[in-house]
């Protein structure tokens, strides 16, 4: 078991004694208006922590620190080994506090600890890693220009500057350092606001920053609301690109504000991915990958697979497998070993469930597993929802048309329809994150994947989480550019053309 637990008692007394500060120019510092909010555990509804209220003076203050190391070189001048080196220290350091960290990301957002270590804390460090040894392959290209006359030609790939990173909830720490790992990697410094439901682990990620020894104001880490300090940063002059997750009704509203200075932009917002089983797939593999595809981080998962297409031929054998598989879910408080889906983040977000599934029945469709709150003994405060698997959904149900973000799987059969008919069913969506496809036939599983109009196609493949090597985001509403890879690195990045008449 990879998660020292024995931590727990003094990791909570800790928690209690304290309120949590923003980490601005290398110093911990309470708020400017003195200001905190508290943080509740979703397993209980409870409060258990509370951070600093960071708003528009925090903000700016976050912003000039990192505005001046930028300005100054102090980060951006280090060799790429230099910084290469500094990255590889933070992943060290997250390593050598994973427990400390998975505990807190479980008190924070509920997720089972297994799944906050390999999918926060050890998912970060290969972030981590990976970005660090792209520090020293951000190289341009020479050219042949057509002017006449003898040129030499070639183009550079500097940082952008100061990145504003806006993070959500639901992986919070690695989604925190999937943005901070590419942005430092280029040469850029941050200012990272985490969602206000999930702002500890954040604060862990500052202390070994600080631990890590970079530069002052290199990264920054306000911890406030989004319509005060993540408005506040996304409006601000000095800023030069915003890398946001989140909603796209947020997204949206970013775009607008950073029009002022025309700061770079990259979203990575939400889905509605289909998941389709063609009648010769392997169901021993597609009904477990699929449940899991939805119920997994109680499916508050961007690329959660929430709209199933299957075959009429499999349909009752997928139907009921599925249902299984949801009503024997173990769920509970992520903190018990045997835990596999926690409660959802919040009330909101309850709340925010509930009514799906309420217009989704009311609408016609069927509950065939779950439908309702779960009832887990000794937490009757908690957020948590039942695994839910709906039959006769259809196109026009808000239900289907609208992102949940919870364990709730919309379901539509399709018969020998050619292909085009079933492409254009998982297509009929406003967004276009990922997608799933389950068959034997892999020419009928690439046809499929060349239609499907979404930045991510798993064929054969269960939930997974995503590969830092792996271009990550997506077609349509679900977002502008890439996170990950070359791609996602390059995002952090201008390039310069110089050209010289020899
Ligand atoms: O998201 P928001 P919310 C979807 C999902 C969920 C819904 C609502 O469907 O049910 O969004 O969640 C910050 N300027 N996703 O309300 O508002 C906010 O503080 C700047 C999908 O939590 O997008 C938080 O840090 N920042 C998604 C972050 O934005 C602002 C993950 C996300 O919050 C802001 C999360 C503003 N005006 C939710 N308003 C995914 N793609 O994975 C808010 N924020």
């Amino acid at each position: 078991m990879p998660v020292d637990t024995s931590i727990l008692p003094d990791l909570r007394q800790d928690l209690a004694a304290r309120s949590r500060e923003l980490f601005i120019g290398g110093k911990f510092q309470p708020a400017q208006s003195g200001e905190t909010f508290a943080v509740i555990d979703p397993a209980t509804g409870e409060e258990f922590a509370s951070v600093a209220s960071g708003g528009a003076a925090d903000i700016d203050l976050a912003v000039k620190a990192a505005r001046k190391c930028f300005d100054s070189a102090a980060w951006s001048g280090k060799t790429p080994a230099e910084r290469a080196r500094a990255l590889t220290r933070l992943a060290d350091l997250v390593e050598a506090n994973g427990s400390r960290i998975a505990l807190t990301e479980t008190l924070d957002n509920g997720m089972p600890m297994m799944m906050a270590f390999f999918g926060g804390v050890a998912a970060a460090s290969e972030q981590l890693r990976y970005n660090a040894g792209w520090a020293t392959k951000l190289n341009g290209e020479t050219f042949t220009p057509s002017n006449p006359g003898e040129w030499h030609a070639f183009t550079t790939r500097e940082p952008v500057g100061v990145v504003g990173a806006i993070v959500p909830w639901n992986f919070p720490f690695v989604m925190a350092v999937a943005k901070i790992a590419p942005a430092l990697a280029a040469g850029c410094t941050v200012v990272l606001k985490p969602a206000e439901q999930t702002p500890l682990s954040a604060v862990i990620l500052a202390e070994l920053i600080a631990e890590a020894g970079f530069p002052e104001g290199a990264v920054n880490i306000v911890t406030g609301y989004g319509k005060t300090a993540g408005a506040a940063l996304v409006e601000h002059p000095l800023v030069d690109k915003i890398s946001f997750t989140g909603s796209t009704a947020t997204g949206k509203g970013i775009v607008h504000a950073c029009t002022g200075n025309l700061k770079r932009v990259t979203l990575e917002l939400g889905g509605k991915s289909p998941v389709v089983i063609f009648d010769d797939a392997d169901l021993a593999k597609a009904i477990p990958g699929t449940a899991m595809g939805i119920f997994g981080n109680a499916g508050q998962v961007c690329a959660a697979g929430s709209r199933l297409f299957v075959h009429e031929r499999v349909r009752d054998q997928v139907m009921e497998g599925l249902a299984g598989f949801a009503r024997s879910l173990k769920l509970g408080s992520g903190l018990s070993p045997d835990t596999q889906m926690g409660p959802l983040v919040s009330q909101v977000q309850f709340d925010r469930v509930s009514s799906y599934i309420d217009s989704a029945t009311s609408e016609g469709a069927t509950a065939v597993a779950g439908g309702a709150a779960a009832a887990v003994e000794g937490h009757e405060g908690g957020f948590f929802m039942q695994p839910t698997v709906l039959s006769d959904t259809a196109p026009g149900m808000k239900a289907v048309e609208e992102e949940i973000f919870g364990p709730v799987l919309c379901t539509q059969t399709f018969g020998d329809d050619d292909l085009e008919q079933v492409a254009a069913a998982a297509n009929n969506t406003t967004f276009g994150l990922s997608s799933a496809i389950w068959t034997r036939d892999m020419s009928t599983g690439l046809k499929l994947a060349k239609r499907i109009r979404a930045g991510m196609v798993r064929i054969n493949g269960g939930a997974g989480g995503p590969d830092p090597a792996m271009p990550l985001g997506g077609f349509k509403q679900s977002g502008w550019g890439r996170e990950n890879g070359r791609n996602g690195i390059e995002a952090y990045t201008e390039i310069k053309s110089v050209t010289i008449n020899l």
